[in-house]
């Protein structure tokens, strides 16, 4: 429910945008861990008008500059290809003075055009679902061919360098600053014992050895938008984190957020595991998508990356856990601990069931006809499937 104080307020915000004596209702729209987002309904059209959370988004500005960039890019090309750019892609709404953000009372915000006939989903259960959400992630480098990464700021430096993530969790449990350490014990040590493996992906984009893209960087399921009728993916929303990055962070976020047996803070670890035929999908519709596109080296990684995200997130909800859960917004005091569970859990489920997972790729591989070169052996360098890490933790 939003207070009368409240609506007043968001009502003064959306003068800087809209027309404000057209507005007919303003509602919450519950979802996301980070900005606090309303739709905005008006006669003929709706918005989503979004608070920016600048305690995770330090830059607003340079964050905006980055969605604009890709988003012009991306509507060019829909233009050129003769399709539908209100809704192929995101669109910004600027305020009167055409800046992408107000600032009202010191909070930074924004508006964008709310697509009709479309939905998101917490959740997806249907592989043919997942499968136009790999298409769609696939897709989003085939428009973004051709855009120059260097344009884009890094604005949230290091976002999916886990070693570097891994050093900031260190320090965290060092401090110590809420006395939760001694309950975590476990989970720490498991952190730690993985934690040689973090820098590989990092490594191989420093090392040139795969392409450095734009990528979304946060492929979770809510952040597709799929046509209300004939459930095909239209675009990716969320474009917050739109950064240089590597296509096995939005492959393994994607996987981890979608083919997961269980919701991301689901308590019964028991429920936890890997949907194989979602992996299958999802993993089908993205390379049918970048065939031409993506290298032998970033197939070689996929598997990689898939546990390497999912670790990756169980570390930040439990480094957020332990700092006082300050970056991810909470329901209850352990929200973020059960989440960090949750996430450890799937990632012993995903090393556990990591021969279906590559069998499952290769076949893909075979089946698109892709050159012998993209198919691999199950030794991995980084270490996730050598011996020296067997079968997940064993303490
Ligand atoms: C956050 O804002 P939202 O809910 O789309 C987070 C992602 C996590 C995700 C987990 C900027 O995304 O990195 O994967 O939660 N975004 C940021 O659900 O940290
Ligand atoms: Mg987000």
């Amino acid at each position: 429910m939003i207070t009368l104080e409240k609506k007043e307020h968001l009502l003064k915000v959306c003068k800087e945008f809209v027309d404000v004596s057209k507005v007919v209702e303003i509602s919450e729209l519950k979802g996301g861990h980070i900005n606090e987002s309303y739709l905005i309904t008006m006669p003929e059209v709706e918005y989503t008008l979004q608070k920016i959370n600048t305690h995770v988004f330090r830059s607003p500005y340079g964050m905006m500059h980055n969605i604009q960039e890709v988003t012009d890019f991306i509507r060019k090309k829909i233009v050129y290809t003769g399709l539908n750019p209100q809704r192929g892609v995101l669109n910004i709404v600027l305020t009167r003075y055409d800046q992408t953000l107000a600032i009202i009372e010191d909070e930074y915000w924004r508006c964008t055009q709310f697509i009709n006939n479309a939905t998101a989903y917490e959740r997806l259960d249907d592989p043919e679902m997942f499968y136009e959400m790999g298409r769609i992630v696939g897709d989003f480098q085939g428009l973004l061919d051709g855009f120059h990464t260097r344009i884009l700021e890094d604005t949230i430096p290091h976002f999916h360098d886990t070693a570097y993530r891994y050093d900031h969790f260190l320090q965290i449990v060092k401090l110590d600053s809420c006395d939760r350490v001694k309950e975590v014990k476990e989970e720490i040590a498991k952190i730690k014992y993985f934690s040689p493996c973090f820098s590989y992906i990092n490594k191989l984009i420093e090392d040139k050895e795969i392409p450095r893209r734009v990528t979304h960087n946060d492929t979770k399921p809510s952040n597709v938008l799929f046509d209300s009728k004939t459930k095909k993916a239209i675009c990716l929303i969320d474009l917050d984190t739109v950064m240089k990055g590597s296509i096995l962070f939005d492959y393994g976020d994607a996987l981890r957020g979608g083919a997961s047996t269980a919701k991301e803070d689901e308590k019964d670890l028991s429920k936890v595991t890997v949907d194989l035929r979602m992996v299958e999908a999802f993993t089908k519709g993205m390379l049918a998508e970048m065939k031409g596109i993506i290298t032998p080296k970033e197939v070689a990684n996929l598997f990689y990356a898939y546990a390497l995200m999912t670790m990756e997130l169980g570390m930040r909800f439990l480094d957020d856990y332990l700092d006082g859960d300050k970056y991810f917004k909470t329901s209850y005091p352990t929200h973020n601990l059960d989440r960090a569970k949750n996430q450890l859990k799937l990632f012993d489920e995903i090393i556990d069931k990591r021969k279906e997972i590559f069998d499952i790729i290769n076949n893909i591989v075979i089946e698109l006809g892709f050159d012998k070169e993209f198919r691999f052996v199950d030794k991995h360098p980084s270490g996730f499937l050598n011996d020296k890490f067997p079968t997940g933790f064993k303490g």
